[in-house]
Formats: C-alpha cells, sequence, structure tokens
C-alpha cells in the first residue's frame, strides 16, 4: 500500500475512503478497498452549471495556454505514475507492466495533446467572389460529457480530457462504478493542476460518481453538446439513442470482436507470442483482445498444438506477483458470463481447452480463471458476441478472401490482424477489399494501439475515433467563416437581388 503515499499529496487517502454507497471492492481477492458516495441529482446539476459557467471563460484561453494546464497534468501524472499504476492493480487487477502502461498511455496522450495546442489548424477556402475571403475555423463546443468504462479506467478517460481540454472545453466524467477509486485519485491530480493554474476556472472538470441513471442524466442534458462513451454496444445504443434525440453528439466505443489471420508464412514464434497476449493479457478484458482467430489449415496443427502449450504454463495469479502474466476478471458476473460462453461452445460442438478457475492461495474472493482456447469448426452464437473475457476461438481457413470474409462477418468493427511475410495478402487485408474495421495491423495483433493513431471502429463498435491522428475535430465546433473587404455585396453564385 505505500506506494499509494504519494497520493496524500493530491488529497487522495484510501484509508478516509470509507462512507459512500458505491463500494470498491479488489478483483485481487474480493477485499473491500474504499466507498465514496455517489452524486444526487443535485449536486449533478449544480456540477453541470459550474462547468457552463467554466467554458465561457476557458473558451477565451489561448490554446497553446490551455495546452500548458494539460503539460503540468502530464507532469504531475509522471510523478504519480507509481501509485496510479498501484491503484489500477488494486482495483482493476492489472498485472504491474500494464497498469504502468495505462498510466503511460495517460502521459502520452498528454504529450500528445500539448503539442496539438499549437496546431488547431482550420483551412483557408477560395471565394468565388471578389474581395471575400473564406475560412473554416475551429471552435471550443462547451461541455464534454465522459462515460468510461473499468478496464481502462484512466486511459480512456485521457483520450477525450486532454483534447477536450486543449480544445476549449469543460470536463464532466462519470467512471465506471467498478473503478471509482482509480477515477478518484486520477481526478485528483487534475483538480491540484487546477487549482495552481491561474487561467483555470474552478469547475472545469468534474468527477460524478454513480451508476446507470448518472449516465441516462448526462445523454439526456442539453448543456452537455458531446457525450464521448465506452462500454457495450447495449450502453452505447442507449446513449446513442437518447443523444441523437436531443440532437447532441455521441463518440462511442464500443464492443469489439477482434481477429486474427494466420497466413501460411507466418513466422509461428511471432504468431504464437502476438496471440498470446492479445487473447489471454489483461485476462481478456480490453475491447482490442482477440477472440477470434483464423489458421491456414497447412499451419493449424502446428500452431494450435503450440498455443496449447503456452496457455498451459501461462502464469495466472494475483497481478501483484513479480511473474504473473493474468491477473483476475473484474468480478464474479464476468466469471459467469465467460463460464456460460464456454458451456454454449460446448454444446455447439466446440472444442474447449482450459478456462476453468483456478484457485489462486489467499485469494478465495477473487476469479482467477485459465484462458480458454475453443476450437469451432463455424462461427457459433458465442463467437459472434463480445464475452469480456478470456476466450478464444479458433478456426481454421483454406483461401485468403474466405479468412478476410470472416473477419468482416461479425456486427462489431474495432480491431483486426494478419500475420504473414507475403506482400500481396498484407496489402489486400490493407486494401479497400480487405479488413473492415476502424484498425487492422499486420504483423501485430489487435490490441495494444499507440495512441498516435485514431482509436475506434465501425459498425457496432460505434464509429466514434479518440486520441491521435484529427480525434479532436470531434471536441471543437466547425466553422465555416466568409468575409467580404469589397464596399460591394455581390451574392454567390450570381444570384441577382438588386433593391431600390
Ligand atoms: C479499450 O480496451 O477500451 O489498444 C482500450 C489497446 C489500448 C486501449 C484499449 N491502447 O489495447
Amino acid at each position: 500500500m505505500s506506494r499509494l503515499a504519494s497520493l496524500a499529496a493530491v488529497g487522495f487517502e484510501l484509508s478516509a475512503l470509507t462512507v459512500g454507497e458505491l463500494e470498491s471492492r479488489s478483483p485481487i481477492d474480493g477485499r473491500l478497498l474504499g466507498r465514496v458516495a455517489r452524486v444526487s441529482r443535485a449536486d449533478y446539476d449544480a456540477a453541470v452549471a459550474r462547468s457552463a459557467e467554466a467554458f465561457r471563460s476557458w473558451r477565451a484561453v489561448p490554446a497553446p495556454r490551455r495546452g500548458e494546464l494539460v503539460r503540468l497534468f502530464g507532469e504531475a501524472v509522471r510523478r504519480h505514475k507509481p501509485a496510479l499504476a498501484e491503484l489500477i492493480t488494486l482495483e482493476v487487477g492489472k498485472i504491474g507492466s500494464e497498469a504502468a502502461g495505462e498510466v503511460q498511455e495517460v502521459i502520452d496522450i498528454c504529450d500528445f495533446a500539448v503539442g496539438l495546442s499549437r496546431q488547431l489548424y482550420g483551412l483557408t477556402i477560395a471565394s468565388e467572389r471578389k474581395h471575400h475571403h473564406m475560412l473554416e475555423r475551429w471552435q471550443p463546443l462547451g461541455t464534454v460529457g465522459i462515460i468510461t468504462a473499468f478496464n481502462f479506467p484512466m486511459a480512456v478517460w485521457c483520450w477525450n480530457a486532454a483534447l477536450a481540454l486543449v480544445c476549449g472545453n469543460a470536463l464532466l466524467w462519470k467512471p465506471s462504478e467498478k473503478t471509482p477509486l482509480t477515477a478518484l485519485a486520477l481526478h485528483r491530480v487534475l483538480e491540484s493542476v487546477i487549482r495552481d493554474f491561474t487561467d483555470a476556472p474552478a469547475g472545469l472538470s468534474a468527477l460524478l460518481h454513480g451508476d446507470r441513471p448518472v449516465g441516462e442524466w448526462l445523454a439526456e442534458d442539453t448543456r452537455v453538446p458531446l457525450i464521448s462513451a465506452t462500454g457495450s454496444t447495449r450502453m452505447g445504443r442507449d446513449v446513442g439513442v437518447k443523444v441523437a434525440g436531443r440532437f447532441g453528439r455521441t463518440l462511442l466505443e464500443l464492443g469489439g470482436n477482434n481477429a486474427m489471420i494466420i497466413t501460411p508464412s507466418a513466422r509461428e514464434d511471432l504468431a504464437v507470442r502476438a496471440i498470446t497476449f492479445a487473447a489471454a493479457g489483461t485476462a481478456g478484458q480490453r475491447c482490442t483482445t482477440l477472440r477470434r482467430l483464423y489458421v491456414h489449415e497447412s499451419r493449424y496443427a502446428a500452431i494450435l498444438a503450440r498455443l496449447k502449450r503456452a496457455y498451459a504454463s501461462l502464469r495466472v495469479g494475483s497481478p501483484q506477483g513479480a511473474d504473473t502474466l493474468v491477473g483476475p476478471l473484474i468480478d464474479r458476473a464476468a466469471f459467469e458470463a465467460m463460464q456460460a460462453a464456454l458451456a454454449s461452445a460446448k454444446a455447439a460442438g466446440g472444442i474447449v481447452h482450459h478456462g476453468e478457475r483456478i484457485n489462486v492461495e489467499g485469494m478465495s474472493g477473487g476469479y482467477y480463471v485459465r484462458p480458454a482456447l475453443v476450437e469451432l469448426a463455424s462461427p457459433i452464437e458465442a463467437s459472434l458476441k463480445e464475452t469480456f473475457a478470456p476466450i478464444l476461438y479458433v478456426f481454421r481457413y483454406a483461401s485468403i478472401d474466405e479468412a478476410i470474409a470472416a473477419n468482416n462477418a461479425v456486427t462489431q468493427g474495432l480491431s483486426s490482424s494478419l500475420i504473414t511475410q507475403d506482400l500481396s495478402e498484407a496489402e489486400l487485408f490493407l486494401s479497400a477489399e480487405g479488413s473492415d474495421c476502424g484498425i487492422a495491423n499486420i504483423n501485430i495483433g489487435p490490441s495494444g494501439a499507440e495512441i498516435g493513431g485514431a482509436f475506434g471502429g465501425e459498425k457496432e463498435t460505434g464509429g466514434g475515433r479518440e486520441a491521435g491522428s484529427d480525434s479532436w475535430k470531434a471536441y471543437m465546433r466547425r466553422q465555416t467563416q466568409t468575409v467580404n473587404y469589397s464596399a460591394t455585396l455581390p451574392l454567390a453564385q450570381g444570384v441577382k437581388f438588386d433593391i431600390e
């Protein structure tokens, strides 16, 4: 626990978090970590009003100066990195290197946003009228509501928050009810930076603890022009429809059902490592987790044998153990969903390897499993769904066209990958006739994306793009401006409208 001590400087102390309706339990052993209060409707309304007020002054602060706030936040996160990572391990059950990696993702997006704060580029456009010019400018949007999932309790918020801040917006954050403490600690770091920053208004960012109703309040609130939500497709459909009903905007990052294709020329060691990290890493609880594997029939037996060996020796245990690779599932419901998917796969004729619960000494309150491999002849209901657990469905294929069609034959469209030494196959996969996902990788698994690229996916994944590239545009209002510096008023398209 001692690593958490640095967070006392920003007013976060686990031992003080003893009151409130929301309980945080560690997936490591089920132990109660702390409690926080759920936000009431009145508190919620007050926070939205404060954020609207904060937005009015923040939007006028020059963007590079807004970037300075984000730079200072990134610096503070660097200082608290060990503590924040420890908290992720405690509350989400990620192994040390993955927890540290998540905090690094927070730092990286801050750095990206700082650079961006001097690059919110618009366009100049040629006008058809003499002595006129046109511009496209990007303006701050307002308050951005950010709804995040348990599995990336810091990074996904920061993809949104860092960009939204440099774009001149105020923030409201509804974290997963499974990870209130991680959110609280990170938000306290931001609050401490805001407090010391002269140009930052007090209500610039608020944390709204709660469950479903808080998400609904945000979705229905016309004072919040953009809702960025990460989570299940079911949640996204709900939020998406509500926000659309009031003509608000959404940025959705929903379910994934990501595939990998192992071609005849694939390097075997690389493939096995890529598969195992992407399918079993983070205990299968990433949106980008590998869930479907298509192996060319000429390689099937060998790859499957290697995978079975690798899975049998995967070190499953407490994420605080130095050499653990697979920590616990988030909770009992996740374990039950996994077992139900495996049972239905078995009933549908699948051959299931592993997937059983593992008893870790002294941690009977945690749900530890050996990641599962399921051999299937063709898709079944379970393989078309996203079960947030380490289950990899393995198929064989004969032709590359068949494999690409199978990659695309699901309702989700987040990430995809192909392992090959064959240039034609790689280029086909990356072409218009290839993967239909938001992310397509060659010789890399579908997970573990860098923040520099736009992150998100197609179809039921929701269509939103976060983090790098030009994702910042989602957090701004596009304005087309036309300026006439002549003494007359020529009309566009040659329209005549001469008055007496
Ligand atoms: C998620 O699971 O919602 O690409 C985000 C990855 C991470 C982010 C995952 N950088 O796996």
